[in-house]
Protein backbone atom coordinates (compact mmCIF):
# COMPACT_ATOMS: atom_id res chain seq x y z
CA UNK A 1 0.00 0.00 0.00
CA UNK A 2 1.27 3.27 -0.90
CA UNK A 3 -0.07 6.58 -0.01
CA UNK A 4 1.23 9.83 -2.03
CA UNK A 5 -0.03 13.37 -1.64
CA UNK A 6 -1.09 14.70 -5.01
CA UNK A 7 -1.16 18.55 -5.79
CA UNK A 8 -0.10 21.00 -8.56
CA UNK A 9 -0.39 24.66 -9.95
CA UNK A 10 1.79 26.29 -7.39
CA UNK A 11 2.20 29.30 -8.78
CA UNK A 12 4.75 30.73 -6.73
CA UNK A 13 4.86 34.32 -6.98
CA UNK A 14 4.77 37.95 -5.61
CA UNK A 15 1.71 38.48 -7.56
CA UNK A 16 -0.35 35.99 -4.91
CA UNK A 17 0.94 37.22 -1.90
CA UNK A 18 3.95 35.45 -1.00
CA UNK A 19 2.81 35.01 2.55
CA UNK A 20 -0.39 33.19 1.42
CA UNK A 21 2.10 31.14 -0.87
CA UNK A 22 4.25 30.36 1.80
CA UNK A 23 1.54 29.68 4.29
CA UNK A 24 -0.46 26.85 2.02
CA UNK A 25 3.58 25.44 1.21
CA UNK A 26 3.94 24.81 5.03
CA UNK A 27 0.76 22.39 4.37
CA UNK A 28 2.05 20.83 1.76
CA UNK A 29 4.84 20.27 3.43
CA UNK A 30 3.28 18.73 6.50
CA UNK A 31 0.59 16.75 5.07
CA UNK A 32 3.54 15.60 2.32
CA UNK A 33 5.85 14.38 5.20
CA UNK A 34 3.19 11.88 6.81
CA UNK A 35 2.56 10.36 3.67
CA UNK A 36 5.18 7.95 1.48
CA UNK A 37 5.47 10.04 -1.76
CA UNK A 38 4.59 13.58 -3.51
CA UNK A 39 3.19 14.27 -6.99
CA UNK A 40 3.68 18.03 -8.26
CA UNK A 41 2.02 18.56 -11.03
CA UNK A 42 3.36 21.16 -12.78
CA UNK A 43 3.30 25.33 -12.77
CA UNK A 44 5.41 25.23 -10.29
CA UNK A 45 6.12 28.65 -10.26
CA UNK A 46 3.97 31.36 -12.29
CA UNK A 47 6.10 33.73 -14.19
CA UNK A 48 9.02 32.15 -16.51
CA UNK A 49 11.69 33.69 -14.69
CA UNK A 50 12.16 33.29 -11.04
CA UNK A 51 12.80 36.21 -8.78
CA UNK A 52 15.06 35.73 -5.82
CA UNK A 53 12.02 35.46 -3.44
CA UNK A 54 10.30 32.89 -5.76
CA UNK A 55 13.76 30.51 -5.97
CA UNK A 56 14.50 30.62 -2.32
CA UNK A 57 10.48 29.66 -1.59
CA UNK A 58 10.97 26.69 -4.13
CA UNK A 59 14.22 25.57 -2.32
CA UNK A 60 13.14 25.76 0.80
CA UNK A 61 9.81 24.14 0.36
CA UNK A 62 11.55 21.33 -1.77
CA UNK A 63 14.15 21.04 1.24
CA UNK A 64 11.44 20.40 3.80
CA UNK A 65 9.97 17.58 2.08
CA UNK A 66 11.32 14.67 3.30
CA UNK A 67 9.73 11.90 1.15
CA UNK A 68 10.30 11.15 -2.15
CA UNK A 69 8.78 13.38 -4.87
CA UNK A 70 7.80 13.24 -8.90
CA UNK A 71 7.71 16.40 -10.36
CA UNK A 72 6.03 17.41 -13.91
CA UNK A 73 6.47 20.88 -16.01
CA UNK A 74 3.44 23.01 -16.52
CA UNK A 75 3.10 25.93 -18.97
CA UNK A 76 4.38 27.99 -16.61
CA UNK A 77 7.48 26.11 -16.32
CA UNK A 78 8.31 26.77 -19.35
CA UNK A 79 11.04 29.12 -19.85
CA UNK A 80 12.67 28.95 -23.42
CA UNK A 81 12.09 26.50 -26.10
CA UNK A 82 13.26 23.26 -24.53
CA UNK A 83 14.04 24.72 -21.28
CA UNK A 84 12.49 25.03 -18.10
CA UNK A 85 12.57 26.71 -14.84
CA UNK A 86 12.63 23.72 -12.93
CA UNK A 87 15.84 22.02 -15.21
CA UNK A 88 17.89 22.45 -11.79
CA UNK A 89 15.56 20.87 -9.25
CA UNK A 90 17.59 17.34 -9.91
CA UNK A 91 20.78 18.30 -10.04
CA UNK A 92 20.20 20.02 -6.38
CA UNK A 93 17.60 17.38 -4.87
CA UNK A 94 18.84 14.03 -5.99
CA UNK A 95 15.00 12.73 -4.32
CA UNK A 96 13.08 14.58 -7.21
CA UNK A 97 11.86 12.50 -10.41
CA UNK A 98 11.36 15.45 -12.53
CA UNK A 99 9.90 15.31 -16.65
CA UNK A 100 9.82 18.09 -19.03
CA UNK A 101 6.63 16.40 -19.49
CA UNK A 102 4.01 13.60 -18.49
CA UNK A 103 5.15 10.62 -16.45
CA UNK A 104 3.63 7.21 -16.53
CA UNK A 105 4.50 4.15 -14.75
CA UNK A 106 2.82 1.22 -13.09
CA UNK A 107 2.58 1.77 -9.12
CA UNK A 108 0.97 -1.05 -6.94
CA UNK A 109 -0.63 -2.60 -10.04
CA UNK A 110 -2.06 0.65 -11.73
CA UNK A 111 -1.34 2.39 -14.58
CA UNK A 112 -0.98 5.97 -13.82
CA UNK A 113 -0.07 9.24 -15.71
CA UNK A 114 0.89 12.82 -14.68
CA UNK A 115 -0.05 15.34 -16.67
CA UNK A 116 -0.27 19.17 -17.14
CA UNK A 117 -3.30 18.96 -19.91
CA UNK A 118 -7.09 18.67 -19.65
CA UNK A 119 -9.42 16.29 -21.06
CA UNK A 120 -12.49 16.98 -23.30
CA UNK A 121 -14.35 16.21 -19.59
CA UNK A 122 -12.42 18.53 -17.80
CA UNK A 123 -14.66 21.52 -16.31
CA UNK A 124 -13.66 25.41 -15.23
CA UNK A 125 -14.60 28.67 -13.85
CA UNK A 126 -18.02 29.60 -11.97
CA UNK A 127 -19.94 28.23 -15.03
CA UNK A 128 -18.36 25.01 -15.45
CA UNK A 129 -17.73 25.63 -18.99
CA UNK A 130 -15.39 23.02 -20.63
CA UNK A 131 -12.43 24.07 -22.82
CA UNK A 132 -10.95 22.50 -25.85
CA UNK A 133 -8.66 19.41 -24.82
CA UNK A 134 -8.15 17.29 -28.20
CA UNK A 135 -8.31 14.48 -26.26
CA UNK A 136 -10.54 12.75 -24.24
CA UNK A 137 -10.60 10.57 -20.44
CA UNK A 138 -11.03 7.21 -22.43
CA UNK A 139 -8.16 7.84 -25.08
CA UNK A 140 -5.56 8.19 -22.15
CA UNK A 141 -5.36 4.22 -21.71
CA UNK A 142 -4.49 3.69 -17.81
CA UNK A 143 -6.46 3.57 -15.17
CA UNK A 144 -5.30 6.90 -13.30
CA UNK A 145 -4.48 10.32 -14.46
CA UNK A 146 -3.71 12.69 -11.94
CA UNK A 147 -3.76 16.18 -14.01
CA UNK A 148 -2.39 19.66 -13.12
CA UNK A 149 -3.33 22.29 -15.29
CA UNK A 150 -6.98 22.93 -14.66
CA UNK A 151 -7.33 25.01 -10.83
CA UNK A 152 -10.48 23.53 -10.16
CA UNK A 153 -10.88 20.56 -7.79
CA UNK A 154 -12.23 17.54 -9.91
CA UNK A 155 -12.98 14.06 -10.04
CA UNK A 156 -13.83 12.79 -13.61
CA UNK A 157 -14.70 8.98 -13.71
CA UNK A 158 -14.54 7.12 -16.91
CA UNK A 159 -15.12 3.58 -18.23
CA UNK A 160 -12.39 1.47 -16.79
CA UNK A 161 -10.41 4.98 -16.01
CA UNK A 162 -10.34 7.70 -13.93
CA UNK A 163 -8.99 11.27 -13.56
CA UNK A 164 -8.71 14.30 -11.44
CA UNK A 165 -7.19 17.67 -11.18
CA UNK A 166 -5.87 18.20 -7.63
CA UNK A 167 -6.49 21.60 -8.45
CA UNK A 168 -4.64 24.55 -7.33
CA UNK A 169 -3.43 25.91 -3.88
CA UNK A 170 -5.22 29.69 -3.65
CA UNK A 171 -7.64 31.66 -5.46
CA UNK A 172 -5.87 33.85 -8.39
CA UNK A 173 -9.19 34.43 -10.55
CA UNK A 174 -12.41 36.21 -8.58
CA UNK A 175 -14.31 33.56 -10.63
CA UNK A 176 -13.11 30.65 -8.39
CA UNK A 177 -14.64 32.84 -5.19
CA UNK A 178 -16.93 29.70 -4.51
CA UNK A 179 -14.63 27.13 -5.20
CA UNK A 180 -13.19 24.44 -2.72
CA UNK A 181 -9.44 24.30 -2.32
CA UNK A 182 -8.26 21.22 -1.01
CA UNK A 183 -5.07 18.67 -1.10
CA UNK A 184 -5.69 15.15 -2.34
CA UNK A 185 -5.27 12.12 -0.61
CA UNK A 186 -4.47 8.95 -2.80
CA UNK A 187 -4.14 5.52 -1.45
CA UNK A 188 -3.04 2.89 -3.84
CA UNK A 189 -3.54 -0.61 -2.78
CA UNK A 190 -3.11 -3.72 -4.78
CA UNK A 191 -4.92 -2.59 -8.05
CA UNK A 192 -7.63 -0.16 -6.20
CA UNK A 193 -7.34 3.75 -5.05
CA UNK A 194 -9.26 5.41 -3.16
CA UNK A 195 -9.22 9.68 -3.41
CA UNK A 196 -9.51 12.12 -0.70
CA UNK A 197 -9.84 15.46 -0.30
CA UNK A 198 -8.10 17.20 2.55
CA UNK A 199 -9.45 20.76 2.78
CA UNK A 200 -6.69 23.91 2.31
CA UNK A 201 -8.09 27.89 3.61
CA UNK A 202 -6.40 30.21 0.74
CA UNK A 203 -7.55 33.58 1.54
CA UNK A 204 -11.00 34.50 0.60
CA UNK A 205 -11.99 35.81 -2.49
CA UNK A 206 -15.46 37.50 -2.05
CA UNK A 207 -17.71 39.47 -4.53
CA UNK A 208 -20.18 42.35 -3.48
CA UNK A 209 -22.56 43.00 -5.62
CA UNK A 210 -23.85 47.27 -4.66
CA UNK A 211 -25.68 49.72 -6.19
CA UNK A 212 -24.00 53.34 -5.41
CA UNK A 213 -26.24 54.25 -2.51
CA UNK A 214 -25.37 51.32 -0.13
CA UNK A 215 -23.71 50.97 2.37
CA UNK A 216 -21.56 48.60 3.03
CA UNK A 217 -18.48 49.80 5.22
CA UNK A 218 -19.84 47.22 8.39
CA UNK A 219 -19.81 44.43 6.35
CA UNK A 220 -16.03 45.56 5.09
CA UNK A 221 -15.43 46.07 8.22
CA UNK A 222 -15.91 42.60 9.39
CA UNK A 223 -13.92 41.00 6.37
CA UNK A 224 -10.01 39.35 7.52
CA UNK A 225 -7.23 41.49 6.41
CA UNK A 226 -6.45 39.14 4.13
CA UNK A 227 -9.82 38.37 1.98
CA UNK A 228 -9.50 40.47 -1.80
CA UNK A 229 -12.59 41.68 -2.38
CA UNK A 230 -14.42 42.97 -5.69
CA UNK A 231 -16.87 45.47 -5.03
CA UNK A 232 -18.85 45.63 -8.23
CA UNK A 233 -20.89 48.66 -8.53
CA UNK A 234 -23.61 48.84 -10.74
CA UNK A 235 -25.12 51.91 -11.91
CA UNK A 236 -27.38 53.88 -15.11
CA UNK A 237 -26.93 57.20 -14.10
CA UNK A 238 -24.35 58.23 -17.04
CA UNK A 239 -23.28 61.80 -14.87
CA UNK A 240 -22.13 59.29 -11.72
CA UNK A 241 -18.54 60.39 -10.73
CA UNK A 242 -16.86 57.10 -10.11
CA UNK A 243 -14.14 58.85 -7.76
CA UNK A 244 -16.66 60.00 -5.28
CA UNK A 245 -18.47 56.16 -5.00
CA UNK A 246 -14.99 54.63 -4.42
CA UNK A 247 -14.18 57.60 -2.13
CA UNK A 248 -16.92 56.46 0.18
CA UNK A 249 -15.22 53.59 1.46
CA UNK A 250 -12.53 55.67 2.23
CA UNK A 251 -14.03 56.11 5.67
CA UNK A 252 -12.95 52.60 6.61
CA UNK A 253 -9.71 51.91 6.52
CA UNK A 254 -8.66 50.07 3.44
CA UNK A 255 -4.94 50.30 4.25
CA UNK A 256 -3.83 46.28 4.38
CA UNK A 257 -7.39 45.30 1.99
CA UNK A 258 -7.11 44.00 -1.22
CA UNK A 259 -9.78 45.82 -2.87
CA UNK A 260 -10.91 46.06 -6.68
CA UNK A 261 -13.54 48.25 -7.37
CA UNK A 262 -15.58 47.98 -11.06
CA UNK A 263 -18.06 49.70 -12.44
CA UNK A 264 -20.44 48.34 -14.46
CA UNK A 265 -23.15 50.21 -16.53
CA UNK A 266 -24.76 48.69 -19.63
CA UNK A 267 -21.65 49.21 -21.51
CA UNK A 268 -18.22 49.37 -19.47
CA UNK A 269 -16.63 47.88 -17.51
CA UNK A 270 -13.81 50.32 -15.72
CA UNK A 271 -11.07 50.34 -13.23
CA UNK A 272 -9.59 47.60 -11.31
CA UNK A 273 -7.24 47.54 -9.03
CA UNK A 274 -5.54 45.63 -6.77
CA UNK A 275 -3.17 46.42 -3.72
CA UNK A 276 -0.67 43.76 -3.22
CA UNK A 277 1.92 43.68 -0.60
CA UNK A 278 5.57 42.32 -1.26
CA UNK A 279 6.30 44.22 -4.11
CA UNK A 280 9.37 44.57 -2.90
CA UNK A 281 12.67 42.21 -4.83
CA UNK A 282 15.70 41.02 -2.74
CA UNK A 283 19.42 40.65 -4.55
CA UNK A 284 20.04 37.38 -5.74
CA UNK A 285 23.64 37.20 -3.54
CA UNK A 286 21.76 38.70 -0.52
CA UNK A 287 19.70 35.66 -0.87
CA UNK A 288 22.04 32.80 -1.95
CA UNK A 289 24.21 34.53 1.83
CA UNK A 290 21.71 33.15 3.63
CA UNK A 291 20.85 29.87 2.25
CA UNK A 292 22.44 26.63 3.53
CA UNK A 293 25.92 26.21 1.72
CA UNK A 294 25.19 23.61 -0.61
CA UNK A 295 22.67 24.22 -1.91
CA UNK A 296 23.60 27.83 -2.51
CA UNK A 297 26.38 26.37 -4.10
CA UNK A 298 24.66 24.13 -6.04
CA UNK A 299 21.88 26.58 -7.52
CA UNK A 300 25.17 29.44 -7.79
CA UNK A 301 26.40 26.89 -10.14
CA UNK A 302 23.41 26.30 -11.95
CA UNK A 303 22.59 29.92 -12.51
CA UNK A 304 26.51 30.23 -14.14
CA UNK A 305 26.54 27.18 -16.30
CA UNK A 306 22.80 28.28 -17.67
CA UNK A 307 24.00 31.88 -18.06
MN1 LIG B 1 -1.70 26.47 -13.63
Amino acid sequence: MKRILVTGDLHIDEKFDLDQVSRLLDTVIEEANKRDELWLLGDMSHDNQLSARVLYLLVSFLTKIKVPIRMIGGNHDEADGTVTTLDWVPLVFSTVQFTKGSQQFECEGLKILLGHFNVEESVMGAYDFKLKSGVSLGELGVDLACLGHIHKQQIIKGHNITAFHPGSLFYQDIGERNDKKSLTELTLDNGKFELKLIPLDPDPMIQLEVKPEDDISEILAKLPLTARVRIVVHYSDPLLIKKDVSKKYDNYSFRDKKIIFQFEDSKTTLDQKVKMSHQGMIHLDDFLKKQDKSIADLIKKYLKETR
